[in-house]
């Protein structure tokens, strides 16, 4: 990281003035330059532009950009986050690679009417300064800037073998091969790619590849070093690729960085102090903005004095999983859990929809909720709220989720980066009737 050009006042600059100063820069760069190639397609090529930064330019820089498969939700995203963050490591060991955090948005679980949710940068969400420190990362609309307009060299779509595992037998393989699904780009007039990038309609691609790949993400790194030798390479459905070594010390490392942005937890914070009698210094919670430096033992938090509830509804209802339980289950369950721990208040995060939230308000009425709406839920978007809900939950006493969400799992995550004792953190509601409930693994953070 000491070696990145990029310094703090800089950062600083970047995510205070986006929105006012850089976005005039930027459009005003990519007006220019788009007209450029619309008249003199062969002088101003992408990637190529005279407007190209002299930083960038002189430092040879590459640039690794990626999207993940549009059903996804936030959650999972997080985790693709890591895998390619994991990757770009392994590219800097042979070139100065910088990864392009892709814009937020349109996402099928966002669905808060009225608001404008799409190319939201990560700023809003995290702490870019934080990331930072892990890996080089940039946003998306820096890269516009810096890499001399909305253009991306090479797309590379990935995709499994068509032929699945060859004699059952597991091999980890990178190939180009042709597509397999209908590709999610067209060739516009001028011959560039069109796709959905984030919602910048005006970004196109130069070439748009499928490659096949089975195993873990820097399976990747020789064939970006020595065959897609493109300046800025982007990488679609990156979540087919896996981890490195999850639960290993890099995925920790990457999980950590990921601290979310300091409004988000300034408000959550004042939540708990308001309605749920938390503070950080009764709980024994301290946090520290550099994560470098934060290591909480396992076991020294306590955590404010309430239940902590995450309660996912909706598809996961829709689909009668076994796993999941009944609002009576649950309501039955938080109340076992009251008793048994003591705790007067329990604090509800759920995606419940207007009936069930009636109903659950009838059978819990003590039960305290984050609802934010007009202005505020303009400003913070779903996106903020499930991060305040996240940290929240985060800092309860007891914490008890559902099973495999992943937005269940990253809570879990930062109450082990808060120092909880297990006990609290890894437990799921149970089905109505299921037989073997089986509980959350305990994946013990690595420094
Ligand atoms: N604010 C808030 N939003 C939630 C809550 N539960 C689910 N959501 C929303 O629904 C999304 C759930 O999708 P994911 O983040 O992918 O998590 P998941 O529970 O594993 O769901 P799947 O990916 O569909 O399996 C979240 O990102 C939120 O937008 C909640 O308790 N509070
Ligand atoms: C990458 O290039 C090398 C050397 O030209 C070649 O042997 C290899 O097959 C290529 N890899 C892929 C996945 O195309
Ligand atoms: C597009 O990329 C593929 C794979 O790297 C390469 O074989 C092909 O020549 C490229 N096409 C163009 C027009 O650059
Ligand atoms: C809040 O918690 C502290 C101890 O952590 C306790 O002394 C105090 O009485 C509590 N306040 C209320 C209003 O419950």
């Amino acid at each position: 990281m000491a070696d990145h050009w990029r310094t703090p006042a800089i950062v600083v600059w970047w995510h205070y003035l986006r929105l006012s100063v850089l976005l005039l820069i930027t459009s005003s760069v990519f007006k220019y330059t788009a007209a450029s190639v619309e008249g003199q397609d062969d002088l101003f090529r992408a990637g190529n532009s005279v407007l190209m930064s002299a930083a960038a330019t002189a430092r040879d820089v590459r640039y690794l950009l990626y999207d993940v498969n549009p059903p996804e939700g936030f959650n999972l995203r997080r985790d693709v986050y890591i895998r390619m963050a994991t990757l770009v490591k392994t590219l800097r060991k042979q070139g100065d690679w910088v990864l392009v955090l892709p814009p937020w948005g349109r996402l099928y679980h966002w669905q808060s009417p009225d608001i404008h949710q799409v190319r939201i940068p990560w700023g809003e969400f995290f702490s870019i300064t934080s990331l930072q420190a892990n890996v080089p990362v940039i946003e998306y609309e820096e890269f516009i800037a810096e890499s001399g307009g909305p253009f991306i060299d090479q797309v590379l779509v990935l995709q499994n073998y068509a032929e699945g595992w060859t004699d059952g037998k597991w091999e980890e393989k990178v190939d180009e091969r042709p597509c397999i699904e209908r590709l999610m780009y067209s060739k516009d007039k001028q011959g560039y790619y069109r796709g959905w990038f984030w919602g910048y309609e005006e970004t196109r691609a130069l070439n748009v590849t499928c490659v096949s790949a089975q195993g873990h993400a820097s399976i990747l790194a020789p064939y970006l070093q020595q065959n897609a030798t493109a300046v800025s390479v982007m990488l679609d459905r990156a979540e087919t690729v896996l981890h490195d070594h999850y639960a290993g010390k890099d995925y920790w490392d990457t999980r950590r960085s990921m601290v979310f942005a300091k409004h988000l937890r300034i408000i959550g914070d004042q939540f708990r102090a308001t309605y749920l009698n938390s503070t950080d210094e009764q709980d024994q919670t301290p946090y520290n903005e550099d994560w470098t430096r934060m290591k909480a033992r396992l076991g020294s938090a306590k955590g404010g004095p309430y239940l902590g509830v995450h309660l996912r509804r909706k598809d996961f209802i829709w689909g009668h999983r076994e796993d999941v339980p009944s609002l009576k289950g649950a309501v039955k369950k938080v109340r076992s859990l009251m008793k048994k721990h003591k705790l007067e208040k329990v604090f509800v995060a759920t995606d419940a929809d207007e009936e069930e939230l009636g109903k659950l308000k009838e059978m819990l009425p003590e039960m305290v909720r984050y609802e934010p709406t007009g202005e505020d839920l303009e400003l913070l978007k779903d996106g903020g709220v499930a991060i305040i809900d996240q940290w929240i939950c985060a800092h309860a006493r007891y914490f008890i989720g559902t099973s495999v969400s992943t937005f269940s799992f990253r809570i879990h995550e930062e109450r082990e980066i808060l120092g909880f004792d297990p006990k609290t953190t890894y437990n799921r509601f149970c089905g109505d009737s299921e037989k073997e409930c089986e509980q959350p693994t305990h994946w013990k953070i690595v420094y």
